[in-house]
């Protein structure tokens, strides 16, 4: 039975915009969704999940079922009230269509077609929509269940009613992304599974659960956090030693703005402070961590004056030093967000700021006044990242001054090369210094500067910074790059825009390589941000056959390689490198440095949760979780090689 009458004018005329609207996404998906790759693909998954979630924030929801079928498709499921099907006034067609067809312009995508604000429903279905080959929705309301079909976002069949649901209500929606779109439509189990489980810990009480049915890929997970943030917090600590029992919790609404905060400190030296505003991560922070931080620094500092247990003669703690080894989330929701910045990553409502501050102010104060012992923790921990400062700074000066008085300031290790222009200038880090020898014989003098350094670097995740400014390998990385360090680091100063990792193709290679980043990442953050950290991929196995020779990078393109080659008369003979120290210089220049034939991996970053997470699992000293993420992920290191 078809609900639809499509005679009136009306509808035809409201139907040319919508076919419009809907070319124009198909045009440029990237105004829409980001980008056509991976992320734009998991895009549209997060899209129709916002949709259930903002129903559970509307109070009627408790279960979101998302599944990864095994064609690739994806089907989001909710027990909320269902999309409305009664007919639209103006259009004459039922809601659930305009829902799926018109594109909505107003709405949570502002003038350049940017998404702008969760928390408006139904938003963003026409988008994914248009980029699917076909899309269905299944919605059981008014006692009936309900079906209607698309095809790249255009009606394909009329609404109808296709069975009784006595009781239930709620919303499914199953869509197939258009590889005439996407560079893939292959999803990623554990990329969904992140966000689904960051939705599940920012709306406490929501139960999402995740199911992929892709043969030999079989996975299931269920995301319920009645402790929402709190439960975050601890989760992002697993890993490290906390140094106070409770994770500080406070939830507080006022008007129509509400703010979440957790946090606990650890041991450690690295601060992680997640912002949210209406769960959309603000990578680039905003008003609302501007209200937290200012509210903290000046909250322990009352504090550690008041119990004594900063001096009248000692200096004010910084905002370093009351965020040393901090894990904190930091959740606004409010009506109208704006988000600023090229990325839209930036929070911008001035009125967010000082409403953060006074609620932080109060709560926080409370809690160290109601748990003195924690209390005395925090601070403690606080006034020595103070003294640390003091002498880190000393140690920065030493640098700093010994490079500006001496014209030869750059490391004697350091082979560097002619060419000034830092966007011409490449640097390999090579492990040992045999290696290092044949890449300084090997290389490119005039655009290729080679750095070796001896063994493993200092683990900067167990280390401040004045006993890291002491190690000779990273002062040489200091100099080297250009551009100092932590607080004082000047991208505009890096002499290098590629900075090449070159290890052993071993364990021991990878462990090097995973310190570096960790270095990086912790002091000279931009490095990675901008794109300028690579790792060289050096050759696995040479083969010799008769006068010929090939290089091969992996297990499987030596099995490949071996089988096409077999044919040909002459000997066989294999090497299995050991060690980049195995190459002599023209090997290494041939098979790992030469523009045109090497294969260079960047190294990118997507979110600081995920790489807080990664770092101080791999670095940190709880044994039993880095060998669980080892095991985890060792078909990537399969991969990599
Ligand atoms: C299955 C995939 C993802 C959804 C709802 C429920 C309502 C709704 C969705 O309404 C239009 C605009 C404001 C009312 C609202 C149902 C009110 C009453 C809804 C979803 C009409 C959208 N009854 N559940 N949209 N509103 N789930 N899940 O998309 O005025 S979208």
């Amino acid at each position: 039975m078809s609900l639809e009458e499509k005679t009136t004018g009306q509808y035809d005329a409201a139907q040319i915009q919508v076919l419009e609207g809907l070319e124009a996404v198909r045009k440029r998906p990237g105004m829409y969704i980001g980008s056509t790759g991976p992320r734009g693909l998991h895009h549209l998954v997060y899209e129709i999940i916002d949709n259930s979630i903002d129903e559970a924030l509307a109070g009627y929801c408790k279960n979101i079922k998302v599944t990864i079928n095994q064609d690739d498709s994806i089907t989001v499921e909710d027990d909320g009230r269902g999309m409305p099907v009664d007919k639209h006034p103006k259009m004459g067609i039922p809601a659930v269509e305009v829902i799926h067809t018109v594109l909505h312009a107003g709405g949570k995508f502002g003038g350049g077609g940017y998404k702008v604000s969760g928390g408006l429903h139904g938003v963003g279905a026409s988008v994914v929509n248009a980029l699917s080959t076909k899309m269905e929705v299944e919605i059981r309301r008014n006692g009936k269940i309900y079906h209607q079909e698309y095809r790249q976002g255009r009606y394909a069949s009329p609404l109808e009613i296709i069975g009784d649901a006595p009781r239930k209500t709620g919303s499914k929606t199953t869509f197939w992304p258009d590889p005439e779109i996407f560079e893939t439509t292959v999803f990623d189990y554990d990329t969904i599974k992140h966000r689904v489980r960051e939705m599940a810990f920012l709306n406490k009480g929501i139960k999402i659960s995740l199911k992929d049915e892709r043969v030999g890929k079989k996975n299931s997970e269920v995301f319920h956090y009645e402790g929402g943030i709190k439960e975050m917090v601890a989760f992002q600590n697993s890993n490290k030693d906390p140094i106070h029992n409770d994770v500080i919790y406070f939830e507080v609404s006022k008007d129509t703005h509400e703010l979440e905060v957790a946090m606990q400190y650890t041991d450690g030296y690295s601060e992680l402070i997640l912002g949210y505003a209406n769960n959309i991560n603000t990578v680039d922070g905003g008003t609302h961590l501007v209200g937290f931080k200012s509210a903290l620094t000046r909250v322990i500092n009352d504090y550690a004056r008041r119990a004594k247990l900063l001096k009248d003669n000692d200096d004010a703690l910084t905002g370093d030093d009351v965020r040393e080894g901090l894990t904190a989330v930091v959740s606004v929701k409010l009506q109208e967000p704006e988000f600023e910045g090229q990325t839209k990553g930036k929070l911008g409502n001035p009125e967010i700021r000082g409403f953060v501050e006074t609620t932080t102010n109060d709560y926080l104060m409370a809690f160290l006044e109601q748990n003195p012992s924690q209390a005395k923790q925090i601070i403690e921990k606080c006034v020595k990242a103070a003294r640390a400062r003091e002498a880190a700074r000393k140690a920065r000066n030493i640098i700093r001054n010994t490079n500006a008085l001496t014209s030869t300031s750059l490391p004697g290790k350091l082979a560097d090369c002619s060419e000034k222009n830092p966007e011409l200038s490449e640097i390999f880090l090579v492990e040992g210094d045999s290696a290092g020898g044949s890449a300084k014989d090997g290389r490119d003098r005039k655009r290729q500067a080679i750095l070796p350094l001896r063994g493993k670097i200092l683990n900067v995740e167990k280390a401040r910074l004045d006993k890291i400014l002491n190690s000779d390998e990273i002062k040489n990385m200091i100099t080297a790059f250009g551009c100092g360090i932590g607080q004082d680091f000047d991208i505009d100063k890096l002499r290098y825009h590629k900075i090449i990792i070159m290890t052993d193709a071993d364990v021991d290679g990878a462990h090097i390589r995973t310190l570096l980043l960790t270095f990086f990442y912790r002091y000279m953050k931009p490095l990675i941000e901008n794109g300028y950290v690579y790792a060289a991929q050096p050759p696995l196995f040479r083969i010799k056959k008769g006068k010929d020779v090939w290089y091969t990078y992996s297990d499987k393109e030596q099995e490949r390689k071996l089988a096409e080659v077999e044919a040909l008369p002459g000997k066989l003979e294999i090497q299995r490198y050991k060690g980049l120290g195995e190459m002599d210089a023209s090997q290494l220049w041939e098979t790992t440095m030469d523009y045109d034939h090497r294969t260079l991996v960047q190294i990118t970053i997507e979110d600081s949760a995920q790489a807080d997470e990664i770092f101080s699992t791999l670095m940190g000293d709880k044994v039993p979780p880095r060998k669980k993420f080892i095991e985890d992920n060792a078909h990537y290191a399969t991969i990599d090689a």
